[in-house]
């Protein structure tokens, strides 16, 4: 085969419990801030249908994992909903949902399916909200109890962890852009979320290492965005330079190496917006980086020099250094509005071998949204050769890495099924099945069949 993936590749999808679990008020769960959300503020736009009931997998997880196992998965990450695990967010275990990941885990594990868990996707228990978030250290400290709680309860059977995904988008939608809850717009308390999660991460790595988990790998999800500056003059790379270290260092730094870059602190403290720190932090995100890392990629982000200057009296915001900018004759989405520019994949892992001690990594989200799928239904079967296509040229761009040295994984769609998104519902359908929303039934798309060949061949 011209694409043949090292022995052991991970062949898989991601999901989160927000996404894809439904029975929202099933099970002793308690409310997240997305139950508390769609409840009293969201429109409700979209198909009507929302994190309560989704695509029902706390009721049809038999059946999709087996479907998982039909086409070829050897591995599958989902989160574990914090606020159905300990509903207030500290305090008492609901044995409700032990029981439920309990069945997940052991389903995927009979039918030969390594789980990867990841402790947050984005789904702050209510009450620990309403305390203020991830602006309290109290709340970090809640976090912890919760990630070693998972490991004590579910260490024995799952060895790969992840402490959070994506943890920017929490704070760039909550507390920066105003699109996530608690819509907050302030850098100042955003870069405060963005310390205190990674200080979360620490802890959880930490606790993490005093459990005995069999071949344990504990790691971190980060959507890697790579900036591209319009020219090579000055400004230009400057501005990139400048979203880089916005976007993806002010994680990926710290995650890994264990320290922030000193000309994001440098940048900060020039605009009196560090965050508050505490003795001994430093050490400890030193002692704790990820082991393992999973990178999400969806696309890139083009960047130019700032045209205008910034109102100095107005708020202090990232893109005070940099513009976006459109790349003529860039490859979009026509189903989604999002560029596709598949060598990002490669520069990503290229950048992590050369400058992040060539981490354990996999692509541990991709994928294609396409709005009003069904148009593409013949036979019953939604022919999704779009989703294949996109599929194979991210692989190519990944075999490539793997050859040049790169230390890649594997590779997980995201997602399995279509599921429900934070702002955008139903809308985009990213999954190998469908589901009809009205009966939950799933259904396989074309490119279902295409990655079980794929997975079984190891390679195309
Ligand atoms: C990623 C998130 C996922 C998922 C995906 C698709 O950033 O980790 O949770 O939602 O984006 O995005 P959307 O549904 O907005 O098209």
């Amino acid at each position: 085969l011209p694409y043949q993936f090292p022995k052991d590749f991970w062949w898989g999808s991601a999901t989160s419990a927000t996404q894809i679990e439904g029975g929202a008020s099933e099970g002793g769960k308690g409310k997240n801030i997305w139950d508390h959300w769609y409840e009293t503020e969201s429109n409700r736009f979209f198909d009507n249908v929302g994190p309560e009931t989704t695509s029902d997998f706390y009721h049809h997880y038999k059946e999709d994992i087996q479907r998982m196992a039909e086409i070829g998965h050897n591995t599958f990450r989902f989160s574990i909903s914090w606020a159905r695990l300990i509903p207030g967010g500290r305090g008492e275990v609901n044995q409700e949902a032990v029981t439920f990941y309990n069945n997940v885990i052991d389903e995927l594990l009979a039918n030969g399916i390594e789980p990867f868990v990841n402790l947050f996707h984005f789904d702050m228990p209510l009450e620990l909200q309403e305390e203020g978030g991830w602006e309290k250290r109290a709340v970090v400290d809640a976090y912890a109890q919760y990630a070693d709680e998972c490991f004590r309860l579910f260490g024995d059977r799952v060895s790969k962890w992840f402490t959070f995904n994506e943890p920017i988008v929490p704070v760039e939608g909550g507390y920066l852009y105003d699109f996530h809850y608690p819509n907050i717009v302030d850098a100042k308390r955003a870069f405060q979320v963005a310390y205190n999660t990674m200080i979360g991460h620490a802890k959880a790595v930490d606790a993490f290492r005093k459990h005995d988990v069999k071949d344990g790998r504990i790691g971190i999800i980060l959507n890697l965005t790579p900036s591209y500056p319009r020219s090579r003059n000055p400004a230009d790379l400057r501005a990139s330079r400048i979203a880089d270290l916005f976007f993806n260092r002010s994680f990926l730094d710290p995650a890994v190496l264990g320290e922030y870059p000193q000309e994001l602190i440098d940048l900060l403290e020039e605009h009196g917006h560090l965050p508050q720190t505490k003795k001994g932090d430093s050490d400890l995100l030193k002692a704790n980086t990820a082991e393992i890392l999973g990178v999400n990629y969806y696309q890139p982000r083009r960047v130019k020099a700032k045209e205008n200057l910034p109102n100095p009296y107005g708020p202090f915001m990232p893109d005070w250094f940099f513009d976006m900018y459109e790349m003529p004759g860039r490859k979009m989405n026509p189903y989604r509005g999002w560029e596709i520019y598949e060598k990002g994949v490669y520069d990503i892992m290229m950048n992590l071998k050369e400058n992040y001690g060539n981490i354990p990594s996999f692509i541990s989200e991709n994928g294609m949204g396409v709005q009003n799928e069904e148009r593409f239904k013949e036979n019953d079967e939604i022919q999704d050769d779009y989703r294949i296509e996109f599929i194979r040229e991210h692989l190519k761009w990944l075999h490539k890495a793997i050859e040049e040295g790169a230390n890649a994984k594997g590779y997980h769609l995201w997602s399995f099924m279509d599921n429900w998104s934070w702002m955008n519902a139903y809308k985009n359908r990213y999954g190998f099945f469908s589901v009809d929303l009205e009966t939950k039934e799933r259904t396989a798309k074309k490119s279902a069949h295409w990655i079980k060949s794929v997975a079984e061949k190891n390679g195309f």
